[in-house]
């Protein structure tokens, strides 16, 4: 029980009549396909076939929102609600159907009886909508199928919107998911000066699909420790059953409000006061409050059989039937609604109205927000490039200069971020913070450097947390960027596939407008792991990407500085995609100079006739592809000794930047034509193809074509270690000399001619391994290898000691 007493008894009535309103409406949407106000005496033939929904947590859920209506209006508060336990579609379906803003973006579910037939019919229902808060609901940025993400989502949204209260319902369910439980840190990170506020309501109902929660067991001494451990000022709202704790729960939120004002204005006076403690409502409710206390003699309300559909038999069983329709009448439907079906005018009185109604906030509808970021021009930050194979340059750190001006540029608008697991300055993205801080809310020492309150740099150490923060500042109508090591982004699979679900069906809804990109940095990756090893090396992220609808997944492999730039460029003014780029942050050469760079990343992929054998007008007899920034490096490489070891040999280089490109256009938009593909991979000469990940992903992408069975690709083999650049290359048979190999081995007739190159690459593998075990790094012809520079290896330099290296 918190704060003085807020509600006058009219409110408190109204309130009820609103949430029995709510219920009915929720309970009628599991079960009815007609008769929605019970005008008849409840027959088999109104019920669905199939019931389908979650009842349990539903109540509750309605029971918050109306209350955070009655918050709204008392506060003149802009609120947005993102309910963890997803599954309570019915709930959302409800509340916004009953405050009108589902009519508003759906008027063919108007508010009348035939729209209340129709939103019952169309739930879960083939050809109707999702049980689940979707992106088809309005007021949602959250579909909370796959549970843990809430608070992530809610801060996210709150981040340089400070005017904004995110209401974040946790399941008592899903506060045992890994994502939850680290992201209650997220409010260490949330700015009281220049961020919204995220008010947790813990839902403790007590139960998941079977089992009891461990948080609502727990004796409230410890769960009061643990929030507060976890910086939270808990206020207990607790339902014993009747009477409702109406008063309760809005002393909680007026008190919550209050609070957070309290420290927003504190901060924004200039006062920010590291520690302080944010409000949060831990609300106790029976799971399936108000439905069945019983079924066939066993307890349902108030247990885990309350969580999906109460009383499963309806159709086949009378008793079932008869039961359902006492407990849908105990709403007395009535009272709550007229004759004609709408919601009496009595009930909604304490409905906020327009956007500041929670089902038609824009912040749920980001795209409507987003603005352009002011981007620079890319050129600007380019490495000079005067021939082929010049620099090295490190790419992510060139890339970092010119989000280090994105940020600068949008720093009025405030509408740009950058995430990472505590790796921004390891991927040397530095230069970011020249113009700001790290952000940092809690205590400082004075050993701490780059830290900074309102810092838009956001490093924690939790992928789903970075991940989930940058959906939800994506989805409000914001930009940013997750900077992640390859192989760890991995931890985040399942939240990239639903936010790719998620915009696969956003795109098919005309009213939800299209929000910025979800770019990922993909870099300290698989072949330059070089004081990690084998935990580290995993490129498979790609291959995830790639099941996903081709209309929202794109992959880049910019081979250098300059294109990475352009690809960056192209992926932050993009929209409604999921942009995975991989890029190394590790000295390499620079292949193209600035307007190369932009014109190849514009193909795609291409020719890159200035490092193939293949006169004009004539036919390659070998292709060399690559995609990757280490794979175009080793098969340059390796066109360098075929050019000195055998000059008559037509050899074509083709460099592959954006990964799409392989497929045919029916597969995805970015498909080269089957005549495009054939001239540069030619339809019947062999291809050997060097590509940064799992060999297979290239084969998948090409097995239409007509040469795909000349493919020969080399990729990760899953072989690593903590060892040399080179080492990695040759542990997986990607390395120069065992592409040479594989194009004396492929192109016909050559095996015979080139017997000898053959044996001295398999020598030089055998020499470079040896190398590395004696000196501990790789050996200098390999490390002082230019473009165009001295022979590459020495034909006359006696075989390795420690024997061959298998081939
Ligand atoms: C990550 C994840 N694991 C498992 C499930 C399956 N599931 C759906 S609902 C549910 C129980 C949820 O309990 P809670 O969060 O307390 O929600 P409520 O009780 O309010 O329905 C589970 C395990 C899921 N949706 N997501």
């Amino acid at each position: 029980m918190t704060g003085p007493a807020a509600l006058s008894d009219e409110d408190a009535q109204t309130l009820d009549q609103y949430w029995r309103a709510a219920n009915y409406l929720a309970a009628c949407q599991i079960y009815l396909m007609d008769n929605p106000l019970l005008t008849q005496p409840l027959r088999p033939e109104h019920i669905k076939p199939r019931l389908l929904g979650h009842w349990g947590t539903s109540p509750g859920l309605n029971f918050i929102w109306a209350h955070l209506n009655r918050a709204i209006l008392t506060h003149d508060a802009d609120m947005m609600i993102v309910i963890g336990p997803g599954h309570g579609g019915p709930a959302a379906l409800a509340n916004t159907w009953l405050e009108g803003s589902y009519s508003d973006i759906y008027p063919s579910v108007p508010l009348d009886t035939a729209g209340m037939q129709t939103l019952f019919r169309q739930f879960a229902f083939p050809g109707g909508v999702p049980s689940h808060v979707a992106p088809e609901t309005p007021g949602s940025i959250h579909e909370g199928g796959e549970l843990g993400y809430s608070m992530s989502h809610a801060h996210g949204a709150a981040f340089d919107n400070p005017g904004l209260i995110v209401a974040c319902v946790i399941g008592d369910g899903e506060a045992e998911t890994g994502p939850l439980a680290t992201s209650w840190h997220s409010h260490r990170f949330l700015d009281p000066a220049a961020d919204g506020a995220v008010l947790p309501i813990l839902h403790l109902n007590g139960w998941k699909i079977a089992n009891p929660t461990v948080l609502a067991r727990l004796p409230e001494p410890e769960l009061d420790a643990l929030l507060r451990g976890y910086g939270y000022e808990p206020a207990y709202v607790t339902s014993p059953g009747h009477p409702v704790p109406h008063l309760e729960m809005a002393a909680a939120l007026d008190a919550a409000i209050g609070r957070i004002r309290t420290i927003q204005d504190g901060a924004r006076q200039g006062g920010r006061a590291p520690g302080q403690r944010w409000p949060m409502i831990v609300l106790r409710t029976p799971k399936g409050w108000t439905g069945p206390a019983e079924v066939d003699g066993l307890p349902v309300e108030g247990t885990w059989r309350a969580h999906q559909v109460p009383l499963a038999e309806v159709r086949t069983n009378p008793a079932h039937l008869r039961q359902l329709e006492g407990w849908l009448k105990s709403y007395r439907a009535p009272e709550l609604f007229t004759a004609g079906g709408a919601p009496r005018p009595e009930i909604l009185r304490l409905v906020p109205a327009g956007p500041r109604r929670l089902g038609a906030t824009p912040h749920a509808n980001g795209g409507v927000l987003l603005r352009d970021l002011d981007m620079p021009d890319f050129r600007d930050y380019a490495v000079p490039v005067p021939a082929p194979g010049s620099g090295p340059s490190e790419a992510t750190r060139v890339l970092g200069t010119m989000l280090r001006d994105v940020l600068r540029r949008n720093e009025k608008e405030r509408n740009f971020r950058v995430v990472g697991p505590d790796e921004t300055e390891s991927n040397r993205l530095n230069a970011l913070l020249e113009v700001t801080g790290k952000t940092w809310e809690e205590a400082t020492l004075p050993v701490d450097v780059n830290l900074a309150g309102d810092g838009r740099v956001m490093e924690i150490l939790s992928e789903h947390t970075c991940q989930g923060w940058l959906e939800g500042y994506l989805l409000t109508g914001r930009h940013g960027l997750f900077n992640c090591y390859e192989a760890f982004i991995h931890i985040v699979d399942s939240m990239f596939n639903q936010h790719a679900k998620w915009l696969e069906t956003a795109r098919k809804l005309a009213w939800r407008r299209p929000i910025g990109s979800l770019n990922i940095l993909l870099t300290s990756h698989v072949w330059r792991q070089d004081h990690n090893g084998f935990t580290h090396q995993d490129p498979g992220f790609i291959d995830l990407v790639m099941n996903k609808k081709a209309e929202v997944i794109r992959v880049y492999l910019p081979p250098d500085a300059n294109t990475l730039l352009s690809v960056a460029d192209h992926c932050l003014r993009s929209r409604d995609y999921v942009n995975v780029i991989v890029a190394g942050k590790q000295p390499n050469p620079d292949w193209l100079d600035i307007e190369a760079a932009a014109l190849h990343c514009a193909r795609g992929a291409g020719i890159w006739d200035w490092a193939g054998t293949t006169p004009e007008l004539s036919e390659p007899e070998v292709v060399l592809g690559c995609a990757g920034d280490v794979p175009t490096l080793e098969v340059l490489a390796a066109a360098d000794i075929l050019r000195r070891e055998l000059p008559d040999l037509r050899v074509r280089v083709v460099n592959v930047v954006d990964v799409m490109r392989l497929q045919p256009p029916s597969q995805h938009p970015h498909g080269m034509s089957d005549a495009e593909f054939d001239t540069m991979f030619t339809p019947d000469r062999p291809v050997i193809f060097a590509y940064h990940g799992y060999p297979w992903l290239v084969h998948r992408l090409t097995y239409r074509r007509a040469g795909h069975d000349n493919f020969h690709v080399r990729g990760y083999l899953e072989e690593g270690t903590t060892t040399t650049p080179f080492d990695m290359v040759m542990m997986n048979q990607m390395d120069r000399f065992h592409l040479v190999m594989d194009v004396i081995d492929r192109v016909p007739g050559l095996g015979l001619r080139a017997a000898d190159l053959r044996q001295q690459m398999t020598d030089a593998r055998a020499r470079a391994k040896a190398w590395t075990r004696e000196h501990g790094e790789d050996i200098p012809e390999v490390q002082n290898w230019t473009w165009g520079g001295a022979a590459s290896h020495s034909p006359a330099a006696p075989p390795a000691a420690d024997g061959p290296i298998a081939q």
